[in-house]
């Protein structure tokens, strides 16, 4: 399997996360000349990182990927069998595309000069914690975020969590975690396969904030 990333995209360190933690081998590509370019258009028409190719066959979007995943590589399992649960689990992935890490992907071009954009800053923060808050509410750590054993719902968040905790202190307006998704985040991140998808993504991460 290709994947196709960058160190620093998030979604390819969402899709990291399940590839590693299920053990799946696989070789990690750039995509030539950016993911913008027309050679990886060419290869990939929706233009955006990640994704994965197979036998020739290309798939992105992350949480289609990771369902792919799932269904071919069933262990360990990222999806509850209980429907009810596995419902919950594809909401919170849901939550977190759609609400949440559009959210902390809006404070990106504010990094450069924020106190130039104090209230853009201010103004996304007050989003972020509002989502934040939900995600508390509706998570159950046990001690993934609702079952004993990491699952795709894990996978986002243990990615746009500690960025929202950089970029907003970066930006000058640090925020902290509610004390039950900072226990969550804590324990999650300790998990091997976590560990391996997100050290790289650190770095990246850690580098783009610095210059
Ligand atoms: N909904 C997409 C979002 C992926 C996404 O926005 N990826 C970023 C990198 S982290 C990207 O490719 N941006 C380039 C663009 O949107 O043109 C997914 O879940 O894969």
């Amino acid at each position: 399997m290709i994947f196709y990333a960058t160190p620093l995209s998030s979604y390819s360190a969402k899709v990291r996360i399940a590839l590693c933690v299920k053990g799946v081998d696989f070789e990690e590509r750039l995509p030539p000349n950016g993911y913008r370019s027309v050679e990886y258009r060419a290869l990939v028409p929706m233009g955006t990182l990640p994704a994965i190719e197979v036998d020739g066959w290309v798939l992105s979007e992350s949480e289609v990927i990771n369902e792919y995943l799932e269904q071919c590589y069933p262990a360990p399992a990222m999806l509850p069998l209980d429907p009810a649960l596995r419902a919950r689990v594809r909401f919170l992935s849901r939550f977190h595309d759609l609400y949440l890490e559009p959210r902390v992907r809006a404070l990106f071009p504010l990094v450069k000069a924020p106190q130039r954009a104090q209230e853009q800053v201010a103004a996304l923060r007050g989003d972020i914690l509002s989502r934040l808050q939900q995600l508390d509410e509706w998570a159950q750590p046990q001690p993934y975020l609702l079952t004993t054993d990491i699952s795709l719902a894990d996978c986002g968040p243990l990615v746009t969590l500690p960025l929202a905790l950089s970029v907003l202190a970066a930006c000058g307006q640090p925020i902290e975690l509610p004390c039950g998704l900072q226990a969550w985040q804590d324990n999650a991140s300790r998990h091997p396969g976590v560990q391996r998808a997100l050290s790289g993504w650190r770095t990246a991460t850690q580098a783009w904030l610095q210059t």
